[in-house]
């Protein structure tokens, strides 16, 4: 979970989740606002297909905290300004993704499962889904 920038990682905001081991293995918990903000839903993203390119939007309002519970890929992130890529591959560290940052995923490794905790429920509105518009839209705002 390197930030691949030359430069200091500005986008790529991490959380290291305290694992509970034991001699049995390791488990996560998450409760409440753990993540920043209360989750309200999960998904996971799997079976990716090899070459395969997701994400391509940003969202207007919703954050979220990806994790690799298995596998890796890489997160590409991109502000309007500043564009920053990070491997993820360790099931105890959350890629924060605030409001209005530009996401593509790829590089999935064929046994991915990327859990996704989201601060709002699915809202197709809250999607900008072309570049050019994202861009003016992070121009409108600052
Ligand atoms: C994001 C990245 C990391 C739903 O019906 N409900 C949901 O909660 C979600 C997330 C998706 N869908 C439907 C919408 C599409 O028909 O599932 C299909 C695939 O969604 P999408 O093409 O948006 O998937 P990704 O991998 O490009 O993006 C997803 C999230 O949508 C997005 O919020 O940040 O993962």
């Amino acid at each position: 979970m390197t930030p691949d920038s030359h430069e200091a990682a500005v986008l790529a905001q991490l959380i290291h989740f305290t694992p509970r081991g034991d001699e049995r293995g390791s488990l996560v918990a998450l409760e409440d606002c753990e993540v920043g903000f209360p989750i309200r839903r999960v998904y996971h993203i799997f079976h990716t297909a090899p070459g395969v390119t997701r994400g391509l939007h940003a969202h207007r309002d919703l954050r979220q905290v990806a994790v690799a519970v298995t596998g890796s890929c890489t997160f590409l992130l991109d502000n309007g300004r500043t564009r920053e890529t990070v491997r993820l591959d360790d099931p105890t560290v959350g890629l924060v993704i605030q409001s209005m940052i530009w996401r593509e995923m790829s590089d999935f490794s064929p046994d991915c499962v990327l859990l996704v905790l989201a601060s709002h429920n699915y809202d197709e509105s809250d999607y900008i889904r072309d570049y050019d518009q994202f861009r003016r839209e992070v121009s409108a705002l600052a």
